[in-house]
């Protein structure tokens, strides 16, 4: 009996990344290719380019990324435990918001890939772009655009899910019409990078995916297609015939469930895929981690690293002045938002440090002090914070309420930690059912507990390694197979149960909550 297996490829900022598993969802092989290490002639570092005249032009060659998908894809067709002829379907994801631009010459070379066989993709498909450097996530050259958005379209989170931001495929668009426009007017097509990958694969174009085109400032979250207005600001213009040839370009969304349609014969007889293989359309990675989880109404994710951030989705719109609000990857009647607090792991470990205490050592000193530090609060941004915004400073006030200079060692350790799970608790909706912690501090058992407590839910943790590219292996089995349940109950998340909330401590932080609010509104 042959076997199906399920492909999920992530193209991240540094690396490409293969994960095949098969029908009952067991993993069967992961590969990878960096980016930097492995092709030293495109003169990156850490996968991208920094321009040294403007520090805030960030790019990746797009020959790259072609470059890197034929040398993965090699890899694989070299392995003895599965064949590649067994996969029977493609999904994937690829890092937020950059964007690729092709020439026209792109339909003939796509169609004709399959006769190309013997060429490498970089080879095959040279001459296909209109932009060899392609700006990514990291980008922040875009002020002029960002502050165009927000002064013009004051309502733009309530149209598109967020406010301008740097990295925002708009904000770029709009930069290259007016300073590059030999090459916008050269441009036939524009894919965002995660809509890249399935256009080779399929051998022509594809639509641009709809939770990630929510990443582009451009499109109208609610009409499901670009919104004039926005188009209209990105190409300073009203007329008309100019914001339809964008609309060309950009091509109408799809959702992230989409077939595609079957794999290139030029896949078939280079790799030998099967001609059967379905391409199912490719998402944003963090939307694609979230579908590695089946994360859906009532869960929160709170992801504890450099920053942290909080993921929950709902069943109406709610855009938030800053947070970003996308579609649903698997549940296209669901919102997906996204907060990032600027201020976390860095944050905490300055407090440890300030303490002089190992983390081993911060569970003995938490001790010495109650639960919700009777009533005392202390916040710490080291940078200023952008949700809420609020200058960088610590912020402390004693049981009454004083504001002080200092808290004992103990007490200020306990503070860093609960102020932060009270703020992380604060923006999230009042339902939740569980709560799931990722990142390098949810290994921390006293944080693990603290959050429970927090939210008075149950809090899991969940593997991360490979997180994105499980999730597109996990949409494709879900598309092809095309179960009658829901993605929820069909794609289960590998998930351990680490702590459960202590009925006392739950009834103490829900009056702390009260009056870290109150706190941090003084602050503002
Ligand atoms: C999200 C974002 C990054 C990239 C990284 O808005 O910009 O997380 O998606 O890959």
């Amino acid at each position: 009996m042959p076997r199906s297996l399920f492909l999920g490829l992530d193209l991240s900022t540094q690396q490409l990344k293969a994960v095949i598993i098969d029908d009952s969802q067991t993993l069967i092989h992961t590969e990878s290719v960096n980016f930097s290490r492995e092709f030293t002639r495109f003169g990156t570092m850490d996968g991208v380019i920094r321009d040294l005249s403007f520090p805030s032009r960030i790019f990746t060659p797009v020959s790259l990324w072609l470059a890197s998908l034929d040398l993965l894809l090699h890899r694989l067709s070299l392995h003895s435990h599965f064949s590649l002829n067994e996969i029977v379907a493609i999904s994937g994801t690829a890092q937020q918001h950059g964007t690729v631009y092709w020439n026209g010459k792109e339909k003939t070379n796509l169609e004709r890939l399959a006769e190309m066989s013997g060429m490498s993709l970089e080879e095959a498909l040279k001459g296909s772009f209109s932009k060899e450097e392609c700006p990514i996530w990291l980008d922040s050259s875009t002020t002029e655009f960002v502050d165009k958005f927000d002064s013009e379209i004051p309502n733009l989170n309530g149209i598109t899910g967020s406010r301008a931001y740097h990295r925002f495929s708009g904000m770029q668009i709009a930069k290259i019409f007016k300073y590059e426009r030999e090459i916008y007017d050269a441009t036939s097509r524009i894919s965002l990078i995660s809509s890249l990958i399935p256009s080779i694969l399929t051998g022509t174009v594809s639509p641009i995916d709809l939770s990630d085109a929510c990443g582009m400032n451009l499109l109208d979250i609610q009409s499901l297609d670009w919104s004039p207005l926005c188009l209209s600001v990105a190409l300073d213009t009203q007329e008309e015939g100019l914001i339809s040839d964008l609309r060309c370009k950009l091509g109408r969304p799809v959702p992230s469930s989409t077939n595609l349609g079957v794999i290139s014969g030029y896949f078939v007889s280079r790799f030998s895929f099967s001609p059967l293989c379905s391409i199912i359309s490719f998402t944003g990675d963090n939307l694609s981690s979230l579908a590695d989880l089946s994360l859906s109404e009532g869960d929160v994710l709170l992801s504890l690293g450099t920053s942290d951030t909080a993921i929950f989705c709902t069943s109406s719109f709610i855009p938030l002045k800053r947070g970003h609000v996308f579609i649903h990857p698997t549940n296209p009647h669901q919102f997906v938002t996204l907060i990032c607090y600027k201020n976390g792991s860095l944050t905490r470990e300055r407090i440890r440090e300030r303490c002089r205490l190992s983390w081993d050592g911060v569970s003995d000193e938490l001790k010495k002090t109650p639960i919700g530090n009777d009533g005392a609060i202390g916040i710490y941004f080291d940078m200023d914070e952008i949700e809420p915004r609020v200058r960088a400073g610590d912020y402390r006030w004693n049981e009454e309420g004083e504001r002080v200079e200092s808290f004992s060692p103990s007490r200020d350790m306990r503070a860093v930690l609960e102020s932060q799970c009270l703020h992380l608790r604060s923006n999230c909706p009042r339902e939740i059912n569980r709560v799931i912690l990722t990142g390098g501090a949810s290994n921390n058992t006293d944080i693990r507990q603290m959050m429970s407590d927090v939210f008075g839910k149950e809090v899991f943790t969940a593997p991360v390694a490979d997180s994105a590219a499980q999730g597109g292996a996990k949409r494709a089995r879900y598309v092809y197979n095309s179960p009658d349940v829901p993605y929820s109950a069909y794609c289960t998340p590998n998930l351990t149960l680490v702590a459960r909330p202590i009925p006392e401590n739950v009834a103490t932080y829900s009056q702390l909550l009260t009056i870290y609010q109150k706190r941090e509104a003084s602050l503002l």
